[in-house]
């Protein structure tokens, strides 16, 4: 991947990269590491920009998709980007009436509740988001020889917004609606993974070196409603992603349950939140018989409060631990918490580069 930019500096080598080896199980120079929601509130220059822009406005600017996503690869020396923009972009772009209201998250102003309410649903063609293409061809151009993560929501995660209508704790509409209405529930999970197919489609074929799939609420589901109801659907996402050959990372919250479906979907990198050590989670992805893969994570983001002491025991800790997997990135459990102080995140950039170095 990356060649067919151009490679006028050796920058652009991207054959290198920390991030995409790991991801491949291949020898690193060192433990690499990226942040979920490196770009964000927490970082001062963040705020400043996305003054007098809403959230979905700035997500359809190149110029400020562009500078957001760059400023935590500046600020912190990251080893990977994770494009700027959010999960339910795609079906705004396609038209479905939704917001991001801050503080809250999207809201959906007339969730699924019937056959009909599926119409508005379509796959995002590349012209409906052509600032996705130019943003992303940009930022290949400016990253140089740091990849590039494209990303979407997986069919659960965002099922859930459009059938709560909002930001749910318990998703109980959603596993009524599961249960209650089968039928519906597949045919409106796959038309979600054919927006996911779509909007990753345009974010790899613009120059993204690797994808996450966000399945950050599917934590909320009985491995047996998994393997029912969303492991299908996901795997669909990743089977037609598999022609690019970029690395797949799948990624939800409290998945320790689910960690085994959850690479079985068909990831190549399955990402780990903080209740699970890394090391239990490559047993468990390997308890059947399958291959162990590259993990990614897996810091409590509270430990980014605990003091340095601490904090340092604790990278120590998940250094040794990833050692379980052929491959291991490192992030969050979850993403950067808006109060995160910039300059303890950028210690333990600096310390996992450090400590792991070959
Ligand atoms: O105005 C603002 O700053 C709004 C806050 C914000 C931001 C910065 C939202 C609203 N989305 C984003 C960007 C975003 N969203 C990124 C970008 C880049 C980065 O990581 O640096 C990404 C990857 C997402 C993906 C996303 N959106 C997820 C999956 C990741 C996760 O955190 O689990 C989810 C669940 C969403 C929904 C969403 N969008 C915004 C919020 C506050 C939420 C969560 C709402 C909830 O609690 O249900």
């Amino acid at each position: 991947t990356g060649a067919q930019h151009g490679s006028d500096s050796p920058t652009t080598d991207l054959t290198r990269s920390a991030f995409l080896l790991a991801a491949r199980g291949e020898p690193v120079p060192h433990t690499p590491i990226w942040f979920m929601r490196q770009a964000g509130r927490s970082l001062p220059e963040y705020r400043a920009i996305r003054e007098g822009t809403t959230m979905l406005e700035s997500c359809m600017r190149p110029d400020l998709v562009v500078e957001i996503t760059l400023q935590p690869v500046r600020r912190y020396g990251v080893d990977a980007a994770i494009f700027f923009s959010d999960i339910v972009l795609p079906l705004k772009a396609v038209g479905v009436d939704l917001e991001i209201k801050p503080g809250v998250g999207p809201v959906v102003a007339q969730p699924v509740r019937s056959a009909d309410d599926l119409d508005a649903i379509r796959p995002v063609t590349p012209a409906d988001v052509s600032y996705v293409t130019e943003s992303v061809q940009e930022l290949v151009r400016q990253l140089g020889g740091t990849p590039l993560i494209g990303f979407a929501g997986a069919p659960f995660t965002v099922a859930s917004y459009l059938v709560e209508g909002g930001p749910s704790k318990d998703h109980a509409k959603t596993k009524a609606l599961m249960h209650g209405d089968p039928e519906l529930w597949h045919a409106l999970a796959d038309r979600l993974a054919d927006v996911a197919i779509a909007y990753l489609s345009v974010q790899v074929e613009a120059g993204a070196s690797a994808i996450q799939l966000f399945d950050s609420w599917a934590g909320a589901l009985s491995p047996r409603d998994y393997t029912e109801f969303v492991l299908p659907h996901s795997a669909k996402v990743f089977d037609a992603l598999s022609t690019y050959g970029v690395p797949r990372v799948h990624f939800g919250v409290n998945t320790g349950e689910l960690l085994p479906l959850m690479s079985a979907a068909g990831a190549d990198v399955v990402g780990v939140d903080w209740r699970v050590p890394l090391d239990e989670a490559v047993r468990r992805i390997t308890a059947d018989g399958s291959a162990a893969k590259p993990v990614q994570g897996n810091l409590d983001p509270a430990l980014l409060f605990a003091g340095e002491g601490p904090l340092v025991a604790e990278i120590e800790r998940i250094l040794a631990e990833g050692k379980a997997a052929p491959g291991h990135i490192f992030n969050l459990g979850h993403g950067v918490p808006p109060n995160a102080d910039p300059d303890v995140l950028l210690k333990v950039v600096q310390t996992v580069h450090a400590k792991s170095a070959r």
